[in-house]
């Protein structure tokens, strides 16, 4: 199983397929690398159904859950596992409010999206769910442990 270094945080960052298909995935690797953070683990990949089921399964009686699943299986999404303290919160600061139009400005959804159902990106909501989501997305193997040389400003 994977673990973080240097007893830190680690949250599930991914590059929705709308974001993929805009040609958004620089920008929006580009927003968490700039802030400072440690990137663990990055591909490109199509989520089969099972997959994209098991991680939304607290949105199973939603209205909007089958079109959630369609939309998240619809095209490649970009995996990310990120470190750093206090990363979960901040990564959700980063991405913005879940509706874009609400969204500030300056925010990867207030900045890039209109549309609550292709909001572009997603930010584990807390640090249990990002260490299970990076365990559902992520084999192990495809997970660098490694540590900048100097980086005082993740710990
Ligand atoms: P967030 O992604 O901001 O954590 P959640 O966890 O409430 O938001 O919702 C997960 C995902 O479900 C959202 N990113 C969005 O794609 C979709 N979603 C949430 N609310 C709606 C809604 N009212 N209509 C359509 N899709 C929604």
């Amino acid at each position: 199983k994977p673990v973080a270094s240097m007893g830190t945080e680690e949250t599930y960052i991914m590059v929705k397929p709308d974001g993929v298909h805009r040609c958004l995935v620089g920008e929006i690797i580009s927003r968490f690398e700039k802030k400072g953070f440690l990137l663990k683990g990055l591909k490109l990949f199509q989520c089969p159904k099972d997959l994209a089921q098991e991680h939304y399964k607290d949105l199973k009686e939603k209205s909007f859950y089958p079109s959630l699943i369609d939309y998240i299986t619809s095209g490649p999404v970009v995996c990310m596992a990120w470190e750093g303290a206090g990363v979960v919160a901040s990564a959700r600061k980063l991405i913005g409010a879940t509706n874009p139009l609400q969204a500030e400005p300056g925010t990867i959804r207030g900045d890039l999206a209109v549309q609550t159902g292709r909001n572009v990106v997603h930010g584990s909501d807390s640090p249990e769910n990002g260490k299970r989501e990076i365990a559902l997305w992520f084999k192990e193997g495809e997970l660098c442990q490694w540590v900048p040389a100097q980086a005082p400003w993740l710990i």
